[in-house]
């Protein structure tokens, strides 16, 4: 019984080792009988995924050596017979593994699978707000005065601010119960699979995702600390727009790499990262890059509607506003005078 647990703890905890990379994780079942595995060969196993091999007839094992599968995978040999009907194997590492059954492989009684990165994969992404941003990293005032929605803020009531098309629209349903600490505020980000940037239209969007964004310019999952993933495949090159509500949207310049099933990119440390380059982005400090802040409207442009239709209708009240451009609860002339006009006529840059 002892042997059981552990062996199910093992399980369990390799299991959760993968949960983060294979939300479909998949059984496969090969069955064992006299003579042969069926099927003999499995050649589209992810990692997260378990073999299961089924008794159906016979006296038999799976069993293999180290030689025999990737380096540093645990090496299994189980009976599978009448008493021991069944055993599974989640393979913890990629690459080819060979098995037998040891009274049978003579007769040819063997079988194979293959091991690969599931589908899908993470984005660890890094983005400054101008606003927020106090020359090293950004406020929480909106989240420490307790002003920061539940729900994601990107599916406002229409016409936002005289905008009946808001360059971020989205009424997906991500919500919290509680805030989790140190959050900027919400951001959207758009994932786009094209060759190049400027391909890299609307039309190549394969997922969206409300998130949070912390002090450090990190984007991180509804829980405060994940990083976000997907569970489909970049097949051409990833590019992420970052929407912020009054902040002009930005897009990476090159096609994001990616590793181990996870993109990291931090925008901020060059304005060659943005597309568009200095003219999608701004210098927040000396060598720091950012998203420009004070586009109340959503139009992709700091315009005199930022001013008319957004600033001057909410001047003096504080609260989760549009035209709070520096994002720490009030509107009054700092967000007019320091944000507004020196970035009066810039545009997003994002195609
Ligand atoms: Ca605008
Ligand atoms: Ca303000």
């Amino acid at each position: 019984m002892r042997k059981n647990i552990s062996v199910l703890s093992l399980i369990v905890i390799l299991f959760c080792m993968h949960i983060p990379t294979n939300l479909n994780a998949t059984k496969w079942i090969v069955n064992v009988q006299s003579f042969s595995f069926t099927p003999s060969s499995l050649p589209n196993v992810h990692l997260g995924d378990t073999i299961r091999w089924v008794w159906i007839n016979g006296s038999h094992t799976t069993t293999t050596t180290a030689p025999n599968i990737p380096p540093g995978a645990t090496i299994w040999s189980s009976p599978i017979t009448s008493a021991v009907p069944s055993f599974e194997y989640i393979p913890a590492v990629t690459g080819t593994y060979n098995y037998w059954c040891i009274p049978h492989q003579g007769m040819g009684m063997v079988g194979s699978f293959v091991v690969s990165l599931p589908p899908g994969f993470a984005f660890n992404l890094k983005i400054f707000l101008e606003g927020p941003f106090d020359g090293a990293a950004m406020g929480t005032s909106l989240s420490g005065k307790g002003l920061l929605p539940l729900d994601q803020p990107f599916g406002p009531a229409l016409p936002y601010y005289g905008n009946n098309s808001p360059s971020w629209y989205y009424t997906g349903t991500e919500v919290v119960d509680a805030l989790p600490a140190d959050v900027v505020d919400w951001v959207l980000v758009e994932l786009r699979d094209a060759p190049n940037g400027a391909s890299a239209t609307g039309a190549t969007m394969f997922a969206r995702k409300a998130l949070f964004l912390k002090p450090d310019g990190s984007i991180v999952d509804l829980n405060g600390s994940s990083t976000p993933s997907v569970n489909v495949s970049v097949t051409q090159g990833l590019f992420a727009v970052i929407y912020h509500r009054n902040h002009v949207a930005v897009m990476n310049a090159n096609p994001i790499t990616g590793s181990g099933g996870v993109y990291n990119f931090d925008f901020t440390t060059s304005s060659a990262n943005f597309y568009g380059g200095t003219t999608g982005c701004k210098e927040l400090a000396p060598g720091v890059w950012g998203m420009i802040a004070s586009d109340g409207n959503a139009d992709n442009q700091v315009n005199d509607f930022d001013k008319i239709d957004v600033w001057a209708t909410e001047a003096g009240l504080s609260g989760y506003l549009g035209s709070d451009f520096s994002v720490e609860s009030e509107s009054n002339n700092v967000d007019k005078n320091t944000y507004w006009l020196p970035n009066l006529g810039k545009s997003s840059k994002v195609p």
